[in-house]
């Protein structure tokens, strides 16, 4: 074979991979067959202070469900506790697939300790969604951490999604240390909430979440079980999603509040090198048990920044998968998170 046949045979190739990458990328929808376990297990939220859960994959968050439009879902999920559970996705349109819900005595009979139940639906409604238990949702939800994140990307992504470098999930949830470890108490209206999380942890327990200059990084604001006003230091968020439905207009912002059960997405332009807070500017989420400088609090490292001494972090192991931005860039599927992952109880 001569260079220029050599040359034609390899731009022949290079074609057929892109037309088979442009056709995985938009007609890929697969089925996708999943399995969930529930277990009783212990959290450790912030120095000093843990609190017992029900975790998906025995782990809060729950994994990481990252699915395409249009996939067809099938997950069991196998009840190893002691009490009922379902999961409702919560977002999803369940278009002819009502009985996937996850409303106890509603859409099915919850699911019994050492019972298994399927849900079966498509992913039809894209972007940033969560899934949780629907059974005494003020404890399992609201306490115990039965809740995780569902990302369904989209066919055709707006033209700032397309530009993001990093994807970023903060889920940000409350605790109660009085009833922590006692299954079945907890859960009533103006019971007091002494610990604040993001993805089960308090500051400093949580971690940095490192970037680097020119980064165009992507937030997914996940409300699960507190209001939030979230605040970065330093940056305006442009606001892109509300409850994974792209916004015609985004606005930028620098405080942007979340009720309980909201998502918002910002995307920042990280154009301002050096070590910033973020923090929940709801003034005691900024507290464990009272004492401040704790609650939803993150700091975001700009690579190549010299920290000061006694910085919060100095000497803490880094877990580059605690906002889930690794297991993001994985293909799609259920991700367990190893840094979520709490002590089985027996
Ligand atoms: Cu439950």
């Amino acid at each position: 074979m001569n260079e220029r046949d050599r040359t034609a045979q390899y731009l022949g190739q290079l074609m057929l991979a892109s037309t088979l990458t442009l056709f995985s990328l938009h007609s890929s929808a697969e089925h996708v067959s999943l399995e969930m376990t529930i277990e009783e297990i212990e959290v450790e939220v912030a120095p000093g202070f843990k609190s017992k859960a029900f975790g998906f994959n025995g782990q809060v968050p729950g994994p990481l469900y990252h699915l395409k439009e249009g996939d067809d879902v099938e997950v069991t999920v196998s009840n190893f506790t002691t009490l009922t559970h379902t999961v409702h996705w919560h977002g999803m349109y369940q278009t002819g697939t009502w009985e996937s819900d996850g409303v106890p005595h509603v859409t099915q009979h919850p699911i019994e300790p050492g019972e298994s139940h399927t849900y079966r639906f498509t992913a039809d409604k894209t972007g940033t969604l969560w899934y949780h238990c629907h059974v005494n949702v003020s404890e399992h939800v609201g306490l115990r951490g039965m809740w995780g994140p569902l990302i369904v990307d989209p066919k055709e992504p707006t033209p700032i999604e397309q530009r993001v470098t990093k994807d970023a999930i903060l889920m940000f949830s409350g605790w109660n240390s009085e009833v922590a470890d006692t299954y079945g108490e907890g859960g009533h209206p103006g019971e007091v909430i002494n610990y604040f999380s993001i993805n089960g942890k308090s500051f400093p327990t949580t971690q940095p979440l490192r970037v680097k200059e020119g980064d165009v990084l992507r937030l997914r604001l996940i409300a699960a079980t507190i209001p939030v006003a979230f605040h970065l230091h330093g940056h305006d968020m442009l606001v892109t999603h509300k409850d994974g439905l792209p916004l015609p207009n985004p606005y930028p912002a620098d405080v942007v509040p979340l009720a309980p059960g909201e998502r918002i997405d910002v995307i920042v332009e990280m154009n301002n090198p050096g070590i910033w807070m973020t923090h929940d500017h709801i003034e005691h989420h900024t507290t464990n048990n009272g004492k401040e400088h704790g609650g939803s609090m993150l700091v975001v490292e700009y690579e190549g920044i010299e920290t000061i001494e006694g910085y919060d972090f100095e000497g803490v192991d880094y877990e580059p998968d605690f906002y889930m931005s690794e297991s993001l860039k994985q293909p799609s599927g259920l991700h367990d998170i190893e840094a979520f992952k709490g002590e089985l109880l027996e």
